[in-house]
């Protein structure tokens, strides 16, 4: 039996060169984690069981990415009461907006905290299931710290070379 601390569920195989980010930086913070193609739709028998198998082997989180019609989070949702994180991915009507609304309008009681569409969202669900992680496991939270100033020095670092080259190299 595999432990794991979040749990990665996509709709289709279509979306994991998109998700495939959250996983990566799980894996770069060291958190066990795995990924799974579900559906709400095509699958729901399979990702209701998988939900409460996940539970069983410690995941603390979920993150789930869908498109289109994007009910996966919110089926998760329904079915667990740890936290779901909802991606929306962007392969639908207007750049995504299908399944930002799908994911991101969950009626009350029934939270999904819901990310960016596509790669930027995949990447800031891992951030915020490590961040949640974090609150009970100080090392995590001193990596994601020390990533946070590492990602302030980059910005700056970029700020002082255009103020010494100014524009000429964009
Ligand atoms: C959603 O439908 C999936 O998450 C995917 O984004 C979209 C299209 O799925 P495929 O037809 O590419 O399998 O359920």
């Amino acid at each position: 039996m595999t432990s794991i601390k979040v749990a990665v569920l996509t709709g289709s195989d279509s979306d994991l060169p998109t998700i495939s980010a959250a996983v990566k930086t799980l894996e770069k913070f060291d958190v066990p984690c795995e990924i799974r193609v579900l559906s709400a739709h095509r699958t729901p028998g399979q990702t209701m069981q998988y939900v409460k198998d996940a539970e069983t082997r410690g995941a603390q989180v979920f993150i789930c990415s869908a498109g289109m019609a994007a009910h996966l989070a919110g089926v998760v949702a329904a079915h667990t009461t740890r936290p779901v994180l909802g991606v929306p991915m962007g392969g639908g009507l207007m750049g995504g907006l299908d399944a930002l609304l799908s994911t991101v309008q969950m009626p009350p009681g029934v939270p999904v905290l819901t990310t960016a569409v596509g790669k930027a969202g995949a990447t800031n669900a891992a951030l915020g299931a490590i961040q949640i992680l974090a609150l009970n496991d100080s090392a995590l939270a001193e990596r994601f710290a020390a990533y946070k100033q590492a990602m302030t020095q980059t910005v700056l670092e970029k700020d002082t070379r255009l103020q010494e080259t100014g524009l000429d190299d964009y």
